[in-house]
């Protein structure tokens, strides 16, 4: 009775460490926090689209997001929103965002997006997506996010 016993938490603990390990590759939990992950729908035909989430970076210190990639894009680049000449257009950032200690920085429409190319055409709305992160020195993050239908330019 008690070895079962033994065996079943051992068997808990294993499970829990192997969850971890899926959600959150190198970089625990309590390193970087990702909420409110999306990709906004593409339009009827287009093969274009945009990924946004909000990433806080709990550590002490700075870290940078380098890299973006799913499994539902061929290409994936982080893009920034800049204003030439009164429009505004969009930059693949090449050199990735600091995230500085304590901060969040927000991808959102009108700002800065992952820029996902070559999507899937079978992505719609409710399509669950695996958004993956780079953090420079910690490595890649897997975020589920879902595909959601909004009028919005990126
Ligand atoms: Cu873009």
């Amino acid at each position: 009775m008690e070895s079962k016993l033994k065996f079943i938490r051992l068997f808990l603990v294993l499970i829990v460490a192997w969850s971890a390990n899926v959600v959150s590759g190198q970089v625990s939990e309590n390193q970087v926090q990702f909420s409110n992950a999306w990709i906004k729908e593409p339009m009827p035909g287009m093969s274009m689209t945009a990924g946004f989430v909000e990433i806080e970076n709990l550590t002490n210190s700075d870290l940078r997001l380098i890299g973006v990639r799913t499994s539902i894009s061929t290409m994936s680049e982080l893009h920034d929103m800049v204003m030439v000449n009164n429009v505004m257009q969009m930059r693949h950032t090449t050199n990735g965002w600091v995230i500085a200690s304590g901060s969040t920085i927000s991808l959102a429409p009108g700002g800065k997006h992952a820029m996902l190319m070559g999507v899937d055409s079978s992505v719609d709305g409710q399509t669950e997506v695996l958004l993956e992160f780079n953090i420079e020195g910690l490595g890649w993050v897997s975020v589920p996010a879902v595909a959601v239908m909004k009028k919005s330019t990126h």
